[in-house]
């Protein structure tokens, strides 16, 4: 397999962070005067061919395995294909990169002719656009989910607020779907697909900080743990990882898919920022 190269790292007053044209795969960020925020494993792979195991993973144009529950690769094409950097900026305030990825790209990974768009910007906050445009003759539709990878000093003492009121499926086993009875707390492999659009904040008080995820053009909340028996299942992840991390990803996954006829075009955008301790 082909080790990936190293990843581009975009400084700016405000924040540092590193982005791979693989899979336009955003890899870390750290604003100013704070620690890292997102969350790598110490175990993932940087290959081509293969998923990054952390930071903010690309999901299109299917998530998971998709509507008909046997699409592969898991989480569609786009985080294993090499996307085109198309231009960079840095102000005092952010180190932004755009990249495009189109049907030239990956002919197989969905019918009809398509553009896709994704803009990076690290600043104070971490700000990420993802937007599809439909430049073809027919109609197509797809699934997507930004699938952020947080730090936490540890996960058995996070409280996630926002969530509360909202009705979530349960993927994870024996899960059952339900509606979120006020903040949630992490016990057990947690792998929930929340129907909101509201700011989730996840609260840590080890690390003295919270973490706001605001999203646009995104119908869903994924939050995952993978907990100690999935952790010790996959080879890219540390068995004891799960203590360390959180997945709080912007989605339309689903039902929620995303349709769009010729010429139309759908922006999911996610934004990170650090809250009140
Ligand atoms: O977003 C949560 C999830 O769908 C989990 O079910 C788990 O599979 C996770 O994504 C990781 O997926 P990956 O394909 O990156 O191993």
């Amino acid at each position: 397999m082909t080790q990936l190269p190293d990843p581009r790292t975009l400084t700016c007053p405000a924040a540092t962070g590193a982005v791979y044209d693989y899979g336009a795969h955003v890899v870390s960020w750290t604003p100013a005067g704070a620690t890292p925020v997102l969350w790598m494993s110490q175990k993932s792979d940087f290959e081509a061919g293969k998923p990054i195991r952390g930071g903010v993973p690309i999901c299109w144009p299917w998530f998971g395995a998709g509507r008909t529950k046997s699409m592969a690769p898991a989480h569609g094409v786009a985080r294993l294909a090499e996307w085109h950097l198309e231009g960079q900026t840095h102000s005092d305030d952010a180190a932004t990169a755009t990249y495009t990825l189109t049907d030239a790209d990956v002919p197989d990974a969905l019918d009809g002719s398509w553009k896709a768009t994704y803009v990076v910007s690290f600043g104070a906050a971490l700000q990420l656009s993802l937007t599809v445009e439909n430049t073809g003759s027919t109609e197509f539709s797809y699934e997507e989910a930004l699938h952020t990878y947080l730090t936490v000093g540890d996960i058995t003492q996070v409280v996630v607020s926002g969530l509360a009121g909202s009705s979530y499926l349960d993927k994870a086993p024996g899960g059952a779907d339900a509606v979120q009875e006020g903040d949630l707390t992490i016990t057990g492999e947690t792998d929930r697909v929340y129907q909101t659009t509201a700011d989730v904040t996840v609260v840590d008080p080890v690390l003295g900080r919270s973490l706001v995820v605001s999203t646009s053009g995104s119908a869903q909340k994924v939050v995952w743990n993978p907990w100690i028996a999935k952790s010790a299942a996959m080879p890219d992840f540390g068995d004891d990882e799960w203590k360390t991390m959180i997945c709080v990803e912007g989605a339309n996954a689903l039902d929620h898919a995303v349709v769009l006829a010729p010429g139309e075009s759908h922006t999911l955008g996610y934004t990170l920022s650090l809250g009140a301790a």
